[in-house]
């Protein structure tokens, strides 16, 4: 799915305007910020996006459940791109959420969507196709891997549009999409070891998820994931949050899962570590080669080949996504029809 998605921009050679359809190169190059709107794993995709088109595009960003944006007195900069994800491209409430928008004076607008023709892309301006493929399971989950290639393309087109994108990091990120199937596979290699860390999962009644920075929206995902198809309570914190609130729910009964590459944030993450098992929580660490901490007493890790730098969120999506699939394999859930859940929410 991952491969398909990128396709359009590998076969390009280059970041364009033009794949996000004919007149974008006019709608983009002179946006002053950018509004996403979405619901469940779709926002997620969209707070990831947002760490990236503020570091690598320049541009603020802001990101809404778009059940609250419709409801809200938003006040509107009509030089903002209002952006909706929806895998369906049917739901609801974002529907709702970019009519509104429009109501305000929004005539930018771009959908990413998986579903050609759907109700969401027929009222953008602009639009992307994930190629994701059927999503069988009423919960996204290659849907959300591939929003994020398209909201990284995004990023990347937005940056090379107003000059922060020099031909040097252009072609580098160009190389990071093209190694990105390979290293999701890494991940996918990783099903036995995930597979393992169910079994000690399945009779829990709550798990945390933790995530700093461009991790975080994936610590939300992997908690979304758990609770919607194995019926585990799971919340998920900034890792820095921690201290605020959620350490009073610790102990040896709470498994702690964190999403902790080895990137900028990491000496952070584990001293958070630290103050979990100070507390007796087990935790159950997804980290890669290059962080250099094995597991101990207490605590479990499961390592990615490699850092893959700025789409290390996307590759890690993926033991997060198969965690929650094998808790509720073990649980007996039904995987693909989670009970109160619909595919699309059109009510
Ligand atoms: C949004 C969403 C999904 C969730 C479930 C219910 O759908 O919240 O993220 O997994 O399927 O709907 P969409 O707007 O991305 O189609």
């Amino acid at each position: 799915a991952i491969a398909d998605t990128i396709e359009a921009v590998i076969d390009n050679g280059a970041f364009a305007p033009e794949l996000f359809g004919a007149d974008a190169a006019e709608v983009l190059r002179d946006i002053e910020g950018v509004q996403i709107l979405a619901c469940g794993t779709s926002y997620y995709a969209g707070l990831t996006a947002r760490y990236w088109i503020e570091a690598i595009a320049g541009l603020p960003c802001s990101v809404e459940i778009a059940s609250e944006y419709r409801y809200r007195t938003a006040v509107a900069n009509p030089k903002h791109l209002v952006v909706t994800i929806s895998q369906s491209g049917e739901t609801l409430d974002t529907m709702e959420a970019l009519k509104y928008a429009r109501s305000l004076g929004h005539d930018r607008t771009l959908s990413i969507c998986n579903v050609p023709e759907s109700a969401i892309p027929r009222a953008s301006r602009l639009v992307y196709y994930t190629r994701a493929g059927a999503e069988i399971g009423v919960a996204s989950t290659k849907a959300f891997t591939t929003q994020l290639v398209a909201l990284f393309t995004l990023t990347a087109t937005l940056a090379k549009l107003h000059g922060r994108l020099d031909a040097t990091q252009e072609a580098e990120h160009l190389d990071a999409l093209r190694h990105l199937p390979g290293s999701v596979q890494h991940a996918l290699n990783l099903e036995p070891q995930v597979t393992g860390w169910a079994e000690r999962f399945a009779p829990k009644d709550n798990a945390l998820f933790l995530g700093r920075g461009v991790h975080y929206p994936i610590a939300l995902e992997g908690a979304l994931k758990l609770k919607e198809i194995s019926y585990i309570h799971a919340e998920a914190y900034p890792a820095g949050e921690l201290k605020h609130g959620p350490l009073a729910l610790v102990d040896e009964a709470m498994p702690v899962v964190v999403i902790a590459p080895n990137d900028r944030l990491l000496e952070k993450v584990k001293s958070n570590m630290q103050e979990v098992r100070a507390r007796g929580g087990e935790l159950f660490v997804f980290t890669d080669e290059d962080s250099h901490f094995g597991p101990s007493d207490g605590v479990h890790v499961i390592r990615a080949p490699r850092h893959v730098g700025v789409l290390s969120p996307i590759v890690h999506t993926i033991p997060v996504q198969l965690l929650a699939y094998h808790v509720a394999l073990a649980r007996g859930t039904d995987v693909d029809k989670p009970r109160n859940l619909a595919k699309s929410v059109t009510v």
